[in-house]
């Protein structure tokens, strides 16, 4: 196994990764901003090493600093976590180049899904269902743009190869719209991504967001670990998640899931990797692939005891799975509340000193927090301070212990999300399972 990790993140997820390690006898290497220095899991890592001043731009994103970080500490691998670097495949190469092994798949797979036409094309030929839209990128030529969108349909969405996550997207209802929608898409993606593809997509109005969870060893051995629901977001934040998604028959789960399993073999994928999908009127259809360990993995960790974190630095190795999708079960329901440091109800961040700090506990609860008493909550990054994660042995169960939690914790100093989680828990249309990806903005009064 590996002797020692760098870490290169920061956060709940950094403390994830380096707990990972110190369970695996891996000793670690945390790199952090200045703004981080006193972070609890700098304190706990073996070796620290500070990358650069507060903006991520001149530290999580520095990659020279990163990898001469690696160098000085003789670390022999990277987890890069979420967010920051995880998707960039100009870093995974690097890493790869510099003689490190990226803890994820190889480069090259990461440019091919970050490359939306290139994902799609990709996985419709693996046979997963898509949503329907042009054959890869729209051409120039007016005549066939307008040909494509007459034979999907409108609403149909214009989506920018280079976008993701909900960046560079223009929904088109009227063909009179059509050709101005798709250029000012194309000057957007070329200003932001440097890359002008885009694509077609029948528009789906009210979707729920359902992801499935994958894992691949360097062997051609794949497993998949079902679902989870994160359509409670807003503004392509996710606030609460679950696993497994309430209300679709199993049967057309564990047929999905395989097949994403299987394109999974034949693209020969590497790590844990998540895909996504819309699904509505029962049917699913895939929008995107991440490449990344996700913010909800702890749902998928709760309901088949694999832990995520682990299988993906023993994938990475080299090490084969050690067990096969026969051996793998789901086992009651969990969900994810992630604590924002943030107004809850206009949104505004909220960083600042945690002036008291208490956590929840009891049975199934899971606290995956890098925060304490005392914790100064910088205002240089996202808001998310940890998440809360209720295990339970139906749906129902799991809710009332989230609840509980909610109700347990305090967090003083400064502003969180926590009275939003309270009335999620407790709205009827949560409690009965399957709200769309509007449900949240709606209930909010926002326009979306
Ligand atoms: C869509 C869609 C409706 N129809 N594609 C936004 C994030 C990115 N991953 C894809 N997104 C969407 N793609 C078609 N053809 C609606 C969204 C969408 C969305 C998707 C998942 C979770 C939240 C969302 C919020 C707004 C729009």
């Amino acid at each position: 196994m590996f002797d020692k990790i760098l870490i290169a993140n920061r956060g709940e997820i950094a403390l994830r990764i380096l707990r990972a390690c110190q369970e695996m006898g891996i000793k670690t290497v945390t790199v952090h901003s200045q703004a981080d220095a006193e972070a609890k899991y700098v304190a706990l890592s073996d070796e620290s090493v500070c990358i650069g001043p507060a903006p991520s731009n001149l530290s999580y994103l520095n990659i020279q600093a990163i990898i001469s970080a690696a160098e000085v500490t003789d670390s022999q691998a990277i987890h890069p976590g979420y967010g920051f670097l995880s998707e960039n495949a100009d870093f995974a190469e690097r890493v790869e180049k510099s003689g490190f092994t990226f803890i994820g798949p190889n480069s090259e797979t990461i440019r091919l899904m970050g490359d939306k036409v290139s994902a799609k094309e990709a996985m419709k030929k693996a046979g997963v269902p898509c949503v329907p839209g042009s054959d890869g990128a729209l051409t120039s030529e007016s005549s066939e743009i307008l040909a494509a969108a007459q034979k999907i349909g409108y609403p149909i969405i214009i989506k920018a190869s280079g976008g993701g996550g909900g960046r560079g997207m223009r929904v088109v209802h009227t063909e009179a719209a059509l050709l101005n929608s798709v250029a000012m898409t194309k000057n957007e993606a070329q200003a932001t991504f440097g890359n002008p593809v885009v694509y077609m997509e029948k528009f789906l109005e009210n979707p729920r967001h359902i992801e499935f969870q994958i894992l691949a060893d360097k062997h051609k051995n794949v497993v998949h670990l079902w679902d989870r629901d994160c359509s409670l977001q807003r503004r392509h934040q996710k606030i609460i998640e679950e696993a497994p998604a309430p209300g679709v028959p199993e049967r057309q789960k564990n047929k999905l899931a395989s097949r994403c399993a299987d394109a999974c073999k034949k693209i020969g994928y590497v790590g844990a990797g998540t895909f996504e999908f819309l699904y509505e009127n029962n049917e699913f259809y895939f929008i995107e692939m991440n490449t990344r360990l996700q913010v909800e993995h702890p749902v998928t960790e709760s309901i088949t005891g694999v832990d995520l974190v682990q299988e993906q630095i023993k994938a990475a190795f080299g090490e084969k799975l050690s067990f096969r999708q026969k051996d793998l079960n789901i086992n009651g329901h969990s969900i994810e509340c992630r604590i924002n440091a943030e107004d809850p109800y206009n949104f505004t961040p909220s960083p600042g000193t945690i002036s008291r700090f208490h956590f929840p506990g009891g049975p199934g609860i899971r606290v995956d927090t890098h925060a304490y008493s005392g914790y100064k909550v910088p205002s240089h990054y996202d808001s998310m301070i940890g998440k809360i994660i209720a295990y339970g042995s139906n749906r129902d169960q799991a809710i009332a212990r989230m609840k509980i939690a909610l109700s347990e914790i305090v967090i003083e100093g400064i502003k969180t999300n926590i009275p939003l989680h309270i009335d999620l828990m407790n709205d009827l249309a949560y409690k009965n399972g399957g709200v769309s990806i509007h449900y949240l903005e709606n209930k909010l009064g926002i326009k979306s």
